[in-house]
This record gives C-alpha cells, structure tokens and sequence, in this order.
C-alpha cells in the first residue's frame, strides 16, 4: 500500500469523531506508518472548544470518496497540435489504441479529429481529391471531461480526453478508472454505511474502531483491523491502543482523547459511561493537565450553547441517520444546560424536522433536547411514528414530544428500544 491511510469519524462529526481520527492517525504516525485524520463534516461549537484549549488545527474535510477523473488521467498521451500534419496524425494513431485523438492549441483543448475521418483522407490521397488539415478536421467531442469530474461517469467504451480549465491534461478510460489505487480508510466511532463518507465503495476500509452497535451494512474485499468494544467511547479504546503499543501519548493528543471521553459520557452521566471511561479520563486529565471536573464542564457548556443557532441548524445537530423495519430516520440531539428555550420553540424545531424528513423522504426525523443537568431527554419528532414511539418508551405521545427522564443516550437508550418496537 503505497496511499496514505485516512482515518475518519462519522458524519455530523461530534467530539469523539473528531478527536478519536486526530489521536488515531497520530498514534499511527508514530508507529511508522503514512497516514492523517481527515473529517466528514463541519466542528461544533464543543469540539471546537477542545481543539482550541488544546491548540490543535482541525484535520481537512473530505466530502467523498469517489474516483475522480483526475486521479486515473492520462497524463502521458500528448495531443496533437493544432499545426500538425496529417501525417502527425496517422502516427499518433499508430501509436495510441483510440479512435479520437486529442487536439490542443497551445496547450489548450481544441477538440478532437476522428480515426474514420483521417483514413478518408488517404482515399482521397488515391482519387486526388483536395485534403483537409488536422485543424479542419478538429472538432468538439461528444464527450470530454474535467478533472475533477467523478471516474464512475466515465463510459465504460472509448477513451476521452480530459481538460482542467480549458488546458488539455491527457486522456481517460473506464479501465484507467478501475486502476486507480483505490483510498485506505480507517474508519472510527462509527461504522453503519448511512454514517460513512459518500462513495466508500470506491475506497478501502482498512479498520474499524468503534464503541456502536454493529449496522449490518460493512463488508470489505479484504481481511481488516477490527476493534469493537462496549465502552462509551471510541478515545477509550484509542487510549488503550497507545498503551498496548508502549507509546506514550502526546500531552495535546491526551487532551483531545480526555474531551472525547468528556463529550460521550456527559462528563461520565451518560449510562454509556463504564469504568474504564472513568479510569481512562483520569489518566488523559493528568498527562493533559487538566483538572477534569471543572474542564469538562466548560466544554460541555460551550456545546451546549445553542442560542446562535437557527432552528434548521439544531434540527441537524449531531444527526446521524437510521433504518429498521423498512423505515429510515434520524435522529439528531442537543446537549443543553436548561431546556426551556427550546421547548418554548418545539412548534418551530417539529417543523423544521418535518422540513428535513420531507426533503430526504425519512419516515421520521427525531431530536433529542437533552439536559445534562436533569440527566433527561425530551424527545420531539416529526412523522406518523407515534405508534412505534409509544410502543418504544411504554408512554403516550403528546404533541410529538414524549419525556424521557434517566435518558441521555441516543446510542443505548433511544435507538434500541425504536429499532424494536420497528420490528
Ligand atoms: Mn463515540
């Protein structure tokens, strides 16, 4: 594998996503090896927080994984200048396995002259007819494309010349597309297909780090590294990965594993919280010199402020998508000191949700408005899941909403019992 290893989080990437591919990739590095984080989606405000106590640059956004044209070009298939002679022209076919040949101008794209078109004028070269020149037989493709455009398009007959900007960059097949080495992906915290980076079946997934259940979705053309286990969160597992290596963990890199940690459990409220959480974070507070309490709750409480932020925005925060029983639905949270304010505007955020579900034809979009401090959830939805709502929590829905104290985590609390009640 000569690529480097992107390791990524989910989309709608929240702390652990974010910190869990930060630490990953570095400890990785460190181990020798030729890979960076990179991430599926913009920073929240929390995450933000810990990458800016901590001084680090969030990693690049990716939004696909998808071949692109420029990635299989060509680029060693010269075009024919727009001067050339005829002869030129009988050569380069000669010498190229197409039945276009590529004409640029300067180094710009001019068009193309066809293979049929220049065999007949070696008939008139015998009937004595007057012959053209490669510039009069130059003409616009059917069909070229831009560097940037997606490999999967290329037709699967035919080679096709490729321009960026007007310049001619070389020549493009299905067969060239194919060849392309394909991404090495190191997917963490998540690993349901709906969560993954678009077009990951162009790319390969060479490990999972996850603390979610199992999707059912993931299947890959080779043996990978795999690491699940119950924990609340994925830094947990990172954490325990630096130490099975023998390699000490950088104090920013500690830092940003602690807040991991810190953003999954709700500062160890969440009932996803195991002991190993709690044992780990203190450890990550002492090499971060941080004291964990009082750190953790001012980064929870810049998440948590959500008064900047328009009801189509908290509708879509922290979203992640599911599907049971036929049915696909999101369900999106927020994290809030006091739940007031929102639940003043609840009519405002169900439609913005029912905005959403509309326009991704979703059987029902969810929001969890969750207070840290109650350790409750009030869950508001929009859809006809009312059935599968009331048979999930053993309540009556009221008005979209249904109130759920003792509950926190979408993960062990709200998508089991709905995937269930689906069944
Ligand atoms: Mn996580």
């Amino acid at each position: 594998m000569t690529k480097q290893i992107f390791v990524t989080g989910h989309k709608s990437p929240d702390t652990d996503s974010i910190c869990s591919s930060i630490a990953f990739a570095k400890l990785l590095q460190l181990q020798g090896n030729d890979a960076a984080a990179i991430r599926a989606g913009e920073i929240n405000k929390e995450t933000a927080y810990a990458l800016d106590y901590f001084h680090v640059s969030p990693q690049p956004l990716v939004s696909d994984f998808y071949v692109k044209v420029g990635d299989a070009v060509h680029t060693d298939v010269e075009a024919l200048k727009i001067s050339a002679s005829l002869k030129d022209a009988a050569k380069w076919f000669a010498a190229h396995a197409s039945d276009v040949a590529p004409v640029a101008d300067n180094g710009q794209f001019a068009g193309v002259i066809d293979k049929a078109a220049l065999a007949d004028q070696f008939i008139k070269t015998v009937t004595g007819e007057e012959l053209a020149t490669v510039k009069s037989l130059t003409h616009d493709p059917e069909l070229f494309f831009q560097t940037a455009d997606n490999g999967h398009d290329v037709p699967a007959e035919g080679t096709y010349a490729v321009v960026d900007n007007g310049k001619y960059m070389g020549m493009v097949c299905a067969d060239c597309i194919a060849h392309v080495e394909k991404q090495p992906v190191f997917l963490v915290d998540h690993n349901e297909a709906k969560q993954i980076i678009d077009g990951i079946d162009e790319a390969d997934i060479v490990g999972v780090i996850d603390h979610h259940r199992i999707g059912g979705t993931l299947s890959t053309s080779g043996p990978i590294f795999i690491l699940f286990k119950p924990v609340g969160c994925t830094a947990t597992i990172v954490t325990s990965l630096y130490a099975q290596a023998g390699i000490t963990i950088p104090k920013d890199i500690a830092g940003l594993l602690l807040s991991a940690v810190i953003s999954d459990t709700v500062l160890f409220r969440s009932p996803t919280c195991t002991p190993e959480d709690k044992e780990t974070a203190q450890k990550l507070g002492a090499i971060a010199g941080v004291d964990v309490e009082a750190y953790g709750m001012e980064m929870l409480k810049a998440g948590a402020n959500v008064s900047d932020l328009t009801p189509d925005q908290i509708a879509h925060n922290d979203m992640k998508e599911f599907s049971g029983g036929g049915k696909t639905f999101t369900i999106s949270q927020v994290q809030v000191m006091d739940t007031t304010d929102l639940l003043n505007q609840k009519t405002v955020l169900v439609s913005a949700l029912d905005k959403m579900r509309e326009s991704h034809s979703y059987d029902a979009s969810f929001l969890m408005i969750t207070s840290i401090i109650d350790e409750s959830t009030n869950l508001i939805f929009a859809g006809n899941m009312e059935d599968t709502v009331s048979a999930a929590f053993g309540k009556d829905i009221l008005d979209k909403e249904v109130y759920l104290p003792k509950v926190m985590s979408r993960k062990k609390q709200i998508v089991p019992p709905i995937l269930d009640a689906l069944k």
